[in-house]
């Protein structure tokens, strides 16, 4: 039987603009979501979301109720600087010191993440990460940052899954700035994300603090379709692009050449080039040797099959089963594996993927230290019965993937913990408030928590250390 180790955490994952709300409140300025989600042809935004800004005690008594020792958080940039750049908001400061001090209080152990998508709006006007003077910018925040909560929070995250700000905002087009089959924008952004995680990490190891930090990679399974040399070149180029140029770049200090021969391959195929400015190689080579662990996120593996047609992806942001479509120039086509089942979201659903990537982090990363399974869950149409949510489909994927973790253990691969995304249901990005995650149910008319289900199959989990069913769980 596999168990967990005494000291393994158990968390639930937030973010603060999906979290929050309380988004004009005490001299927080808008981050780009607020300006994108507000514009007229949006169907959702966050100035509301699950109210946590308010509602965070009652947060964080039901994550210790309920078994949970850690929760991410992240702390939003625009709600600390208003403009990203000027006078510090003391009162977003005293915002995160109650919010740490409760998650303490309550036995939660905060891992905190400085940038979670949300940069605030005039710094993405200027470029976002395309800007080179975002990086000093986001320098300066996180001292800031690290002043004031370093004596408290021993978990830093630098960034929340670069791969989904490129690939999301240049390539597939679904979060901002919209645009679509840019890949030299999506790749030149992720390197200077990396530089800037780079500079974070040496910033904070010359602060003495008694913490560690690391990144939170999303790291998407990649197969081959069939077993042709076409369809194994796709997944191994849309591997490339989407996982090891940024693991490279943060666990060998260095992009090897294999990575920078794909990336040449795929920006030639898209008249594009990535530039590499002086002094960025040496910073992230330090960084590397200084980064304490790397936070994982999974939900999805893809099925490749080689493509030579010009891009062409569809967003599936409504649930609505099998509409999705992403092949892209240079790349491939992820296509349906009829073998493998998938969330209306069409998120192919497979544990293997997690099991190989945490088998692949040992060994071809050799220096990792440690890994969090730092978001993993199962966005689902939640019904509400009589004050009662019944999620067992949600129950049965994160069991499968935890067993996934509990074999990786045992194969060697050191992960200290899993954080389900979510806490409570969130504002999803792209699909709004009905793909809802929560081991707590959120009424968003009233801001009630109803535990889930799942949430009473995981502090048995939490209780006895063991991996249990969920069919025999009261609730
Ligand atoms: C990750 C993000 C989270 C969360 C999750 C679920 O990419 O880090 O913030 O949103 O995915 O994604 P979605 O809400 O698009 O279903």
């Amino acid at each position: 039987m596999y168990k967990f180790d005494n000291d393994f955490i158990f968390g639930g994952a937030t973010a603060a603009y999906q979290a929050e709300g309380a988004a004009m409140e005490e001299g927080r300025g808008p981050c780009i979501w607020d300006e994108y989600l507000n514009r007229p042809e949006s169907k959702f935004n966050g100035d509301i979301a699950s109210d946590f800004y308010h509602k965070y005690g009652k947060d964080l008594s039901l994550s210790k109720e309920f078994g949970l020792n850690g929760i991410r958080i992240s702390i939003s940039w625009s709600r600390i600087i208003p403009d990203g750049v000027g006078k510090v908001n003391e009162k977003g400061i005293e915002f995160y010191n109650n919010l740490i001090d409760e998650c303490l209080k309550n036995g939660v152990e905060p891992f905190v993440t400085l940038h979670h998508f949300d940069t605030p709006l005039n710094l993405f006007k200027n470029g976002d990460w395309l800007d080179r003077d975002n990086i000093n910018h986001f320098v300066k925040f996180a001292k800031i940052c690290f002043d004031n909560f370093g004596d408290r929070v021993t978990k830093w995250i630098t960034f929340n899954e670069a791969w989904a700000v490129a690939q999301n905002g240049y390539i597939a087009g679904n979060f901002p700035p919209s645009i679509k089959y840019d890949v030299e924008k999506a790749i030149q952004s992720m390197h200077n994300m990396m530089v800037a995680h780079s500079k974070v990490v040496e910033l904070y190891k010359s602060m003495n603090l008694k913490g560690e930090i690391g990144i939170v990679h999303t790291l998407e399974g990649k197969y081959p379709i069939t077993e042709s040399e076409e369809d194994k070149l796709a997944a191994k180029i849309d591997y490339t692009i989407s996982n090891k140029f940024m693991l490279d770049a943060c666990f060998k200090g260095k992009y090897d050449d294999d990575t920078l021969n794909i990336i040449k391959h795929i920006l030639d195929k898209n008249n594009g080039e990535l530039i590499i400015y002086e002094g960025d190689m040496d910073v992230i080579e330090k960084a590397s040797k200084n980064i304490d662990f790397l936070g994982m996120n999974y939900y999805s593996s893809h099925f490749l099959k080689a493509y030579d047609g010009e891009s062409n992806i569809y967003h599936n942001g409504t649930g609505e089963k099998g509409t999705s479509i992403f092949a892209l120039k240079g790349i491939g086509e992820r296509v349906n594996n009829p073998e493998v089942e998938t969330t209306d979201w069409d998120w192919p659903i497979y544990p293997k993927g997690l099991y190989d990537m945490l088998l692949r982090i040992k060994n071809d990363y050799p220096n990792y230290k440690k890994v969090y399974i730092t978001e993993n869950g199962m966005g689902y149409k939640d019904d509400f019965v009589d004050g009662k949510i019944d999620d067992a489909p949600r129950i049965d994927y994160i069991k499968r993937h935890l067993e996934a973790v509990l074999k990786a253990k045992d194969a060697g691969v050191n992960v200290k913990g899993y954080f389900v995304w979510s806490l409570m249901d969130v504002l999803s990005w792209s699909n709004g408030f009905n793909k809802r995650y929560g081991l707590f149910y959120v009424d968003f008319d009233s801001q009630e928590r109803y535990p889930k289900k799942s949430a009473y199959w995981f502090k048995k989990m939490s209780d006895t250390k063991i991996l249990c069913d969920g069919e025999e769980i009261e609730y």
